[in-house]
């Protein structure tokens, strides 16, 4: 680590250790050391399409079996997958803060299985499904899914308890997502393009309501030259050494 980098880490620190409300948005970065792909960038591709091409109401009512492979094909990475020190890192942090909030645009349901006891899922969870015709949401975790498209007892099709482009966010994580950005002191946004909206706009509302800016990416993004700090390189190795004692 060069001088300058270790200096903004120490900076960063010891805002995380003054803070009196500290919140973190996570995006699919953080579960890339797990191996889980992310959605923009050539390894998210999954055979040639774009998240936008398959993530959405329209792909779905048009082709649900292959909306449908692509899930069965992430779900069952997800399952393989482990938590990584990134994950471990924010279950600590929350832990030890006076306040946290953790927001995650991930599906995944990582964090939880890191440990973090209170996550906002801002686009749902790829282990609920919710049923088209009769709207009944249940837990399913069978890897691979024995009939693709799945279906309810009541015969109707099943869809993932995602939320796709176009479709809006749950009420209640939003409402306390946005409430958690605006009265935080230190805005961790961790392992997202930053370019999925609304989810997106919570680091500028954090940003203009007072708090420091911290991100930590792989790459620069469309975030990086407004925030205080733009740590660059891999969650599961910045988180924990921003961490340490
Ligand atoms: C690492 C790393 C390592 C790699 N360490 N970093 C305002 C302006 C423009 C458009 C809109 C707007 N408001 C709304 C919209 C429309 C739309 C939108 O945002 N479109 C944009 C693409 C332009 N938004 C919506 O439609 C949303 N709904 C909505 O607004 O409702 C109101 C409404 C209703 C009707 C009409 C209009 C409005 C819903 C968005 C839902 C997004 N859904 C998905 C799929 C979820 C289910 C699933 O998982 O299958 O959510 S799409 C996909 O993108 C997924 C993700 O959560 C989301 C964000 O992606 P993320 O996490 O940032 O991943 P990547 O791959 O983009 O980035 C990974 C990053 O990690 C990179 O930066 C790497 O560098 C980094 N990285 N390894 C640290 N080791
Ligand atoms: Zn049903």
């Amino acid at each position: 680590m060069s001088r300058c980098e270790s200096e903004a880490i120490a900076q960063a620190r010891s805002w995380i250790n003054n803070a009196t409300a500290t919140t973190a948005l996570t995006g699919a970065g953080i579960s890339a050391e797990s191996g889980v792909p992310t959605f923009r960038g050539f390894a998210g591709l999954w055979k040639q399409f774009r998240p936008e091409d398959l993530a959405t109401p329209e792909a779905f009512a048009r082709h649900p079996e292959l909306v449908w492979e692509w899930y069965d094909w992430r779900r069952s990475l997800i399952a393989k997958a482990q938590p990584n020190p990134g994950h471990r890192a924010l279950t600590d942090l929350e832990r030890r803060a006076q306040s946290f909030t953790l927001i995650t645009q991930n599906v995944d349901r990582l964090h939880q299985r890191a440990g973090s006891q209170s996550v906002l899922e801002l686009h749902g969870s790829i282990w609920q499904l919710r049923c088209t015709a009769c709207h009944r949401e249940w837990s399913d975790e069978t890897v691979p899914l024995p009939h693709l498209p799945p279906t309810c007892r009541c015969g109707g099709l099943a869809r993932p308890a995602v939320v796709w482009f176009g479709e809006s966010l749950p009420r209640e994580a939003w409402s306390r997502a946005e409430r958690a950005a605006s009265t935080c002191d230190v805005f961790l946004v961790i392992g997202t393009s930053a370019l999925v909206y609304p989810a997106a706009g919570l680091a500028s509302l954090a940003h203009r309501c007072g708090a420091k800016l911290i991100e930590i990416n792989a790459e620069k993004t469309a975030l990086s030259n407004a925030a205080d700090l733009a740590l660059t390189g891999p969650a599961g190795e910045i988180l924990p050494a921003l961490l340490r004692e």
